[in-house]
């Protein structure tokens, strides 16, 4: 399959190919949660729900995998550093006891993916630790047994966790495309510099597209692909 993409064409099989949708989680998502003690206004983060649903409809409709990742600690906090707890002085610490429970800790209700893009039958869900995907996860392990060398992305937040698993992958010979219009930050600006600077130099970390050309993309008859 080929679709419009920038800086130039994306071409991928889809056997061969992941959707990874990063931490659409309650604690980025949803208020009293991990982004926003922080001090973030999750409502920017809303809005790109409805085009990922779409993506993640068209994908499954076309036969795709998914991956979905959850950034999530132990409950002990062992796979926390302290370093990344206290950073900022936050208003409540990961593993403090938040309104939707304990702050970025698996297992608790704050801690699981958005229900308009539960996880389905076939589809995997890692739990990661760090920003980024592949830091202390099997993902790589998985991704090599299904022979997939393409991942296209879509979550949140696109300078943090988007950014960081999409650098990881590129450095590990993935080919990546990241959905423009799927992807938010808590600040705009820098959701527009991470989009610049992934496809600037010729694609030196990945492609990126409008979900648009990927659904066309995915919906276009097999005949005209080739
Ligand atoms: N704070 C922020 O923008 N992001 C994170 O802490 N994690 C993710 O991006 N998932």
């Amino acid at each position: 399959m080929k679709l419009d993409a920038n800086p130039f064409a994306y071409e991928f099989d889809l056997a061969h190919t992941a959707l990874v949708i990063i931490d659409m989680q309650r604690d980025f998502v949803e208020p009293g949660g991990f982004g926003e003690s922080l001090g973030n206004n999750v409502a920017l983060l809303q809005a790109i729900v409805p085009a990922c649903q779409r993506v993640l409809r068209a994908w499954r409709a076309a036969g795709g995998w998914v991956v979905h990742t959850r950034e999530s600690h132990r409950p002990d906090l062992t796979d926390c550093p302290p370093a990344k707890r206290n950073r900022g002085n936050p208003s409540l610490r990961i593993g403090d006891m938040g309104p939707m429970g304990r702050i970025l800790v698996a297992g608790e209700p704050g801690n699981q993916i958005i229900p308009e893009l539960a996880p389905g039958p076939g589809e995997v869900v890692i739990d990661k630790p760090g920003k980024g995907a592949f830091y202390a996860t099997s993902l790589n392990g998985l991704l090599r047994e299904r022979k997939v060398t393409h991942l296209v992305f879509m979550g949140v937040t696109t300078e943090v966790c988007v950014q960081t698993s999409m650098r990881e992958a590129n450095d590990r010979g993935y080919d990546c495309l990241l959905l423009e219009d799927c992807t938010e930050s808590y600040f705009p600006q820098f959701k527009a510099g991470a989009v610049e600077m992934m496809r600037a130099q010729g694609a030196i970390v990945g492609w990126t597209a409008a979900s648009a050309q990927l659904i066309a993309a995915l919906a276009a008859p097999v005949t005209e692909q080739r």
